[in-house]
């Protein structure tokens, strides 16, 4: 089994996560997207919209974290989605996930922090629509886990690493999550995960690195 990704990148980690908290063996292909590795032939025949992570295991290659993260579990028969009505319930928070609550985290990651790598000012209207909805949609989580340990039951599922993901890069986004007492707390019992906390230093570690390579233009600029 391949994945194809960028260890700074959350959509890769949450990939790398679920791979790792199930003991799965893969091979990670680095795909460089500042030197344009996911613009290639190659890898647009992979994944056409040239986007990370993809997977390859066999003849099933896909694209979309989440569709990789619940092959992942099903081929191990995981409680990371669980049976019953508690699928449903992973399902229904991965879906919300992507449809409400990493919209805004994904528009402060480009202002925050891609564009300013390239120097730019972030733009002041795209940042105040962003916190306004990761305000609306972090009280929604923050209401869910109150009383609860993880967003479906009380063990871990795939809908927490969904859920978990942006948060990995507040330092860069400073996204007020963890001014939601509930949602704290709930992050907490996340980074006490062994699987979530490798692949949280291999996400600084790349961080730092991409930082190092932008630093001429960051004094210029
Ligand atoms: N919904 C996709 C999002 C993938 C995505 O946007 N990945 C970013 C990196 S975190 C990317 O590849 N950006 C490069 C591009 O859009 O060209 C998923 O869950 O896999």
């Amino acid at each position: 089994m391949k994945v194809y990704g960028d260890r700074g990148s959350s959509n890769t980690r949450r990939v790398l996560t679920t791979a790792a908290y199930l003991g799965l063996e893969i091979e990670f292909v680095f795909v460089d997207l500042f030197s344009g590795q996911n613009r290639t032939p190659q890898y647009l025949a992979l994944n056409p919209n040239g986007t990370i992570p993809t997977f390859v295991d066999g003849e099933v290659m896909l694209f979309e974290a989440s569709a990789i993260m619940i092959y992942l579990a099903e081929k191990v028969s995981s409680p990371l989605l669980p049976a019953g009505n508690a699928k449903y319930e992973t399902l229904k928070w991965m879906f919300w996930a992507a449809e409400h609550f990493r919209r805004g985290p994904t528009v402060l990651i480009e202002q925050r922090f891609m564009d300013r790598l390239k120097g730019h000012e972030e733009d002041e209207t795209l940042v105040a629509e962003a916190l306004q909805a990761i305000n609306r949609y972090t009280a929604v989580l923050d209401g869910h886990l109150r009383g609860r340990q993880f967003v479906v039951g009380d063990a871990p599922t795939l809908a927490d690493f969904d859920l978990a993901s942006p948060l990995s890069h507040i330092p860069r986004t400073r996204a007020p999550f963890l001014e939601y007492p509930h949602v704290a707390a709930w992050y907490e019992r996340v980074n006490k995960l062994t699987a979530w906390q490798a692949t949280g230093v291999a996400q600084e570690h790349r961080i730092c690195e991409i930082e190092r390579l932008f630093k001429p233009v960051q004094s210029w600029a």
